[in-house]
C-alpha cells in the first residue's frame, strides 16, 4: 500500500527534540520531509553527546529518520532564494526556532502565506503567542517547570522534580503533528494553508490535566483523599507531590520485590483496583480481608494503605519482578514490573512490534531506535536511517530545477 502521507512535502525547519519528533513521526507515514541545515554544522544534536567520534550522535540519529538533510544558509540571499522555491512547492513548514528568529530570517507568517497560500506553517515555541513569558527560549525540564508537571511530581519531602519522558519536547511534537495533519484536512475543505501553533507549556500542561482538576478538587473540599497524605497529613493550598501514588481513583505503588537491595529496578507497580479487591486478597493469600470492613471498601482501606502494601512486599519478597507479574496477572490485577531500558531494549515483543527498531547506518553501524508507538492494520511503518548532514542537497536541487552549474554556483557562495 502506499503510504498515507504519500505526496505531502515538509521542508522541516527543526532542531534539537521538540520538531524534529514531529517531523520524524509524519515521515514514518510517509511524508516527503526534507530537513533544512544551516550547512557545515546542522542541527546542533548531531555533535551532543557523542558515542562515536565522527559519526553523527544517537540524539539526532534518533529523532531524524526517514529524513532528507539539505544544507542552506537561509540568512544569505541565494539561500533565500532557494527556500522560496522550496515553500512554493510544499505542503507544510514546520519550525521550532527561537521567538522571532524566522521573522528576523524574512520568513514572517505573511511572507510565507504570500509565497504559497496553500501552504500549512507549524511552530513550536516555549510558550503561547501574547504569553508574557513569550519571548523566552524553552527547553524541556524548562517546559516541565512551566507547564505544571514538576511541582507535582516527586515526593513531598523533596524538591519539584523533573520526568525522564520528554513531556516538554516530543510530546509538543506529538500534539504538532496532530494539529498539522487537522490542517491539512481542513486544507483539502478551504483550499488554504494556515498557521498551527502549539506551545511546550501547553502541551505539559495538557498532561497534568488531572492536576488541575485537583487544584479545583482541594480549593473545594480541603483535602485529597487518593494521595499519600490522606488522611493522616496536611493540605496545604496547592496541588502536593504525591510520589508514586495513582493518579485517577485507584490506589498504587512502587513495591520492593526480590533482589531490591542491590537492584535498584527490582520493584513492581501495584495498583489496588477497587473491584480487584477480593483477587488481591486471595492472590496474597489473605481471604479474610475480602469481607473484613476495615478493609472491605476502599475508603476504609485508604488510611491504612500504606500498611497494605508492606503486607504486599512482604508477599514479594520471595519473588523477583517478573515472577510477580506472572502470579497478578492471573487474577487480572493491573501491575508491571519496573523496566530498565536494558530489558527494553531486548525486549522480544518490543523488537516482534516495531517499536525498538535496529536501524542500519552509513557512518554508525547499526543503532538501535525508537519506531512507530503507532500501529495500522494496513501498513507497518519502516525506519531508515537518519541523513548525513547535506546528503540530498544535490537531489533537493536538482527536483528545484537547478542546474549542475548553479549548484556549483551556490557551494562557491557558501549558500549550500
Ligand atoms: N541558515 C542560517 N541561519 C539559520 C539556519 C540556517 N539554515 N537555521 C537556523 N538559523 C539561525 C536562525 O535564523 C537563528 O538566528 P538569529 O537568532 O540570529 O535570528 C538561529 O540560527 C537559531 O536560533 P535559535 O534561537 O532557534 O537557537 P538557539 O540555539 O539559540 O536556541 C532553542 C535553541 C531550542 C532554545 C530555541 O530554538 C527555542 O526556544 N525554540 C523554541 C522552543 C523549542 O522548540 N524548544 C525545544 C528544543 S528541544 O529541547
Amino acid at each position: 500500500m502506499t503510504k498515507p502521507l504519500e505526496g505531502i512535502k515538509i521542508i522541516d525547519f527543526t532542531h534539537v527534540q521538540a520538531g524534529p519528533a514531529c517531523t520524524q513521526l509524519l515521515a514514518w507515514f510517509g511524508a516527503d520531509v526534507i530537513k533544512v541545515e544551516r550547512p557545515g554544522s546542522g542541527d546542533v544534536t548531531r555533535n551532543q553527546l557523542r558515542d562515536i567520534p565522527d559519526a553523527d550522535a544517537l540524539y539526532f540519529t534518533m529523532l531524524n529518520s526517514n529524513k532528507k538533510s539539505l544544507t542552506l544558509d537561509t540568512k544569505k540571499p541565494e539561500g533565500k532564494e532557494v527556500l522560496e522555491k522550496l515553500i512554493r512547492e510544499s505542503d507544510v513548514l514546520v519550525e521550532n526556532f527561537g521567538p522571532g528568529a524566522l521573522d528576523r530570517m524574512g520568513f514572517s507568517w505573511e511572507r510565507l502565506n504570500e509565497l504559497n497560500p496553500k501552504m500549512i506553517v507549524a511552530s513550536v515555541k516555549g510558550f503561547s503567542d501574547g504569553h508574557h513569558y513569550d519571548d523566552l527560549k524553552v527547553y524541556e525540564n524548562v517546559a516541565q517547570c512551566a507547564g505544571g508537571a514538576a511541582s507535582t511530581t516527586g515526593f513531598w519531602d523533596g524538591p519539584p522534580t523533573i520526568s525522564a519522558a520528554a513531556l516538554g519536547d516530543s510530546n509538543t511534537g506529538m500534539h504538532l503533528a496532530i494539529g498539522i495533519l487537522t490542517a491539512l484536512l481542513g486544507r483539502d475543505k478551504t483550499g488554504k494553508g494556515q498557521k498551527v501553533a502549539v506551545s511546550m507549556q501547553d502541551s505539559v500542561l495538557n498532561l497534568c490535566r488531572v492536576k488541575l482538576r485537583d487544584q479545583q478538587r482541594l480549593e473545594r473540599v480541603g483535602y485529597l483523599e487518593e494521595y499519600p497524605q490522606y488522611p493522616h497529613g496536611e493540605f496545604g493550598d496547592v496541588v502536593p507531590r504525591g510520589g508514586n501514588a495513582g493518579g485517577g481513583g485507584q490506589p498504587g505503588w512502587v513495591l520492593k520485590c526480590k533482589g531490591w537491595e542491590t537492584d535498584s529496578n527490582a520493584y513492581i507497580y501495584f495498583t489496588i483496583q477497587g473491584h480487584a479487591w477480593e483477587p488481591i486478597c486471595k492472590a496474597l493469600g489473605k481471604p479474610e480481608w475480602i469481607d473484613d470492613p476495615a478493609y472491605k471498601t476502599a475508603e476504609a482501606r485508604q488510611p491504612h494503605i500504606f500498611e497494605i502494601f508492606k503486607t504486599i512486599e512482604a508477599w514479594l519478597a520471595n519473588k523477583t519482578k517478573f515472577e510477580a507479574v506472572d502470579i497478578l496477572r492471573k487474577f487480572d490485577i493491573p501491575c508491571a514490573p519496573v523496566l530498565t531500558m536494558k530489558e527494553l531494549a531486548n525486549d522480544p515483543s518490543l523488537r516482534a512490534s516495531g517499536t525498538i527498531v535496529e536501524v542500519p547506518h552509513k557512518k554508525r553501524g547499526s543503532y538501535l531506535t525508537v519506531g512507530s508507538p503507532i500501529k495500522f492494520s494496513d501498513m507497518k511503518p519502516e525506519v531508515t536511517a537518519s541523513p548525513l548532514l547535506g546528503e540530498h542537497t544535490d537531489e533537493v536541487l536538482a527536483g528545484l530545477g537547478y542546474s549542475k552549474q548553479e549548484i556549483f554556483n551556490l557551494r562557491e557562495v557558501k549558500a549550500v
